[in-house]
């Protein structure tokens, strides 16, 4: 067998490092990041790219070229080379990976810790599983509301980055999940809606919790996703970097129009942002002379609710299917 000299193995070694973070960086797999913490994901993702695809090179390119190197030839009915194990490559070919996911669980637990997914607040958790030693077994299926309102604060999800710890967010909204639909409500200014709009450049803390079955809330282009769990309240803490607007998917199967449970976060600049809160209060004063006066008895159920349907961004035939399961 050849060993190739070292200087190819060199020469092989510089292309498969140039081809790996060239395609690290340019998969182009991500959807645009919309916040500061989804460039840190993203730094995350690449690194892993480039690894990988160093490992998919070296394994890809090994295989196809002993396929070739080593293949039959013409007249050959020999035996192959009687080859038994290899102590140091093998050391090697675990010491390597090993190093590797070791390196990569270190990067990736600074990553989460800077996002504030190690808040304190989570800590919450923690002393939730310890409490009940006291009546061991007791408080396992105890329902909730029996068990002491401090284990009930439990803050998941992402909460203050280390830099903001102690400090509360710019801007507070409470997000509830339902079968079918998202509805936010923003404590400073009462409003309630069915699209999440929101400043770029403050920080935002989303409390999420859910009414019915377990929801998950998803933007992808904020690389953030989390459960809302009912009876519990979780928390996610970003800074949106860039206006436009982004799906908000529910990512839990939660029921049979799971798949309709989408809707938008739209990202305006601080103000745009104020212009909507003005016209939101604008629109929900009681002695709105605009308001409209609709008689809902005159119309069926279908008809009166197409317009807000629209609004919401649901589909009209879906309206009148679920109009036509209930009969
Ligand atoms: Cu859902």
């Amino acid at each position: 067998m050849n060993i190739p000299s070292t200087i190819s193995t060199l020469l092989i070694g510089i292309v498969l490092t140039l081809l790996s973070l060239w395609y690290g960086q340019n998969h182009g797999l991500m959807p645009i990041a919309a916040s500061d913490e989804a460039n840190q994901v993203d730094d995350l993702f690449d690194t892993m790219m480039i690894i990988a695809t160093g490992l998919f090179l070296i394994v890809q390119g090994t295989l196809i070229f002993c396929a070739f190197y080593f293949r039959k030839r013409k007249g050959d009915n020999t035996d192959g080379p009687g080859l038994h194990g290899n102590v140091p490559l093998e050391i090697l070919w675990t010491a390597i990976p090993a190093a590797i996911v070791v390196w990569i669980s270190i990067y990736s637990f600074e990553i989460y810790n800077t996002l504030g997914g190690v808040d304190p607040m989570t800590a919450g958790d923690m002393h939730a599983m310890h409490s009940p030693k006291s009546h061991r077994g007791a408080a396992i299926a105890a329902p909730l509301e029996t068990m002491p309102s401090d284990s009930r604060q439990i803050a998941l999800g992402v909460g203050a980055s280390p830099l903001n710890q102690g400090k509360s967010a710019e801007l507070e909204v409470n997000v509830t999940g339902l079968q079918y639909a998202w509805i936010f409500n923003y404590p400073d200014s009462g409003i309630t809606t069915g699209e999440l709009h929101l400043p770029v450049g403050q920080e935002i803390q989303v409390n999420l919790s859910a009414n019915d079955v377990i929801h998950a809330f998803w933007v992808p282009q904020l690389r953030l996703k989390q459960d809302a769990i009912p009876g519990r309240t979780a928390q996610l803490r970003f800074t949106l970097n860039r206006v436009g607007e982004y799906p908000l998917r529910c990512a839990e199967l939660c029921g049979s129009y799971h798949g309709s449970m989408i809707t938008k976060l739209i990202a305006h600049t601080p103000e745009d942002y104020q212009n909507w809160v003005q016209s939101q209060q604008i629109a929900s004063q009681p002695n709105n002379s605009k308001a409209l006066a609709l008689n809902p008895t005159n119309l069926s159920d279908s008809q009166f609710l197409a317009p807000y349907a629209q609004e919401m961004g649901i589909d009209t035939q879906l309206v009148s299917e679920m109009h036509h399961s209930h009969h």
